[in-house]
């Protein structure tokens, strides 16, 4: 049996499946897994792990044997592949099989900031409706013009399921794509122009806080912030001064930049829709992101090829 190191958590499905070839020394359950790996690290030949984890530089030194690291999740901004790449170390994710996923939380989050889903639920709960009447007004979610920050995978899904809300669907990337809808080269300048601006791009340092203050200014009181993408694209305390001065209208995140800390000054406000990254958390997605983790495995253990690996591993 191949030696396998687990970070984080993994379904039922999952460890059956990896039980069946590999001896599983899970993280979770040893005191001081660098300690662990510091005396065992040699006789690891995989890792399976998620984008939030990732492999920490001390884990990846413990372990010379290595030969692949699966991630569950389509992120994985929390591995440096570049380093695993340059010890010939494989790095897989699961892209695809949660777009569809995704796409729904990006227009849940926002439809309930457009609809004030919170507020009215609320407004219910606590009886005012008796007492007060109807609740005030909402702005409709249909025929806005939306931004999309990061057209790849997920930021498709979002627009096709964006149309039947009569979306004017533009973006912003590094690249103009093979689409008809309008490219700015420019992200203050599409934020300028949209009602609303959906972040779905990678984390990591090339996408840090892109979404700054003059992005937000730029998108205005009557703007609508959502990110689906990682915490890191968004200068958190920029985003929660304009919410709370008004120079920003509403944000829904999924994400946040110290998760699972979710600023007080954040939650205290009511033109925000707050979810606990939960984008792909579905048991239907959850399953299919955990049979392709572990089909990459098995595949490597098979025959040394994999499914899926991350685009700088694309031909290891
Ligand atoms: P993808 O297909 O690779 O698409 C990423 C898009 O971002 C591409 O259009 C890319 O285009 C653009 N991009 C990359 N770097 C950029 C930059 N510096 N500035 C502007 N645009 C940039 O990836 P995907 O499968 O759609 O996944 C996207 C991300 O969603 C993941 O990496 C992950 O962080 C996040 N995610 C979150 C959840 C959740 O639970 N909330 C779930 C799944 C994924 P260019 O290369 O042309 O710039
Ligand atoms: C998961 C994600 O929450 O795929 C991603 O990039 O952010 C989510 O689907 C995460 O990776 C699971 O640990």
């Amino acid at each position: 049996m191949a030696e396998l190191f687990m970070i984080g958590g993994a379904t039922d499905v999952m460890l059956e499946r990896l039980g069946e070839k590999f001896t599983i020394h899970r993280a979770q359950d040893m005191e001081d897994p660098q300690a662990w790996l510091a005396a065992n690290g040699n006789g690891i030949e995989y890792v399976a792990t998620n984008g939030h984890d990732g492999v920490k530089p001390e884990f990846m030194a413990a372990m010379p044997n290595l030969k692949a690291i699966s991630c569950y999740g389509v992120g994985y901004d929390a591995i440096d592949t570049h380093a695993a790449r340059a010890r010939g170390v494989v790095v897989t994710h699961t892209p695809n099989v949660l777009n569809a996923e995704v796409g729904t939380t990006a227009v849940l989050l926002m439809l309930a900031c457009y609809r004030e889903l919170l507020r009215d639920d609320a407004y219910v709960r606590s009886g005012r409706w008796e007492t007060e009447g109807n609740s005030a007004l909402t702005r409709s979610a249909d025929n806005q013009t939306v931004g999309i920050l990061g057209l790849g995978r997920i930021g498709q899904a979002i627009a096709d399921k964006l149309a039947p809300w009569g979306t004017k669907i533009v973006y912003h990337s590094r690249s103009q794509k093979d689409v008809d809808y309008t490219y700015y080269g420019d992200l203050v300048e599409m934020a300028r122009d949209v009602d609303t601006l959906i972040c779905i791009t990678p984390g990591g340092p090339a996408t840090n806080k892109i979404v700054n203050r003059e992005v937000l200014d730029a998108l205005g009181p009557q703007g609508t912030l959502i990110n689906v993408s990682r915490g890191t694209v968004v200068d958190e305390e920029a985003m929660i001064a304009a919410l709370q001065d008004g120079r920003l209208g509403w944000a829904g995140l999924d994400v946040f930049e110290a998760e699972p800390h979710v600023p007080e000054a954040l939650r205290k406000l009511n033109n925000v829709v707050l979810l606990p990254h939960v984008g792909s958390a579905t048991l239907e997605t959850r399953a299919a992101m955990g049979a392709l983790t572990v089909d990459n495995l098995l595949q490597h253990l098979q025959d040394g090829t994999v499914i899926s690996p991350v685009p700088e591993c694309a031909d290891m």
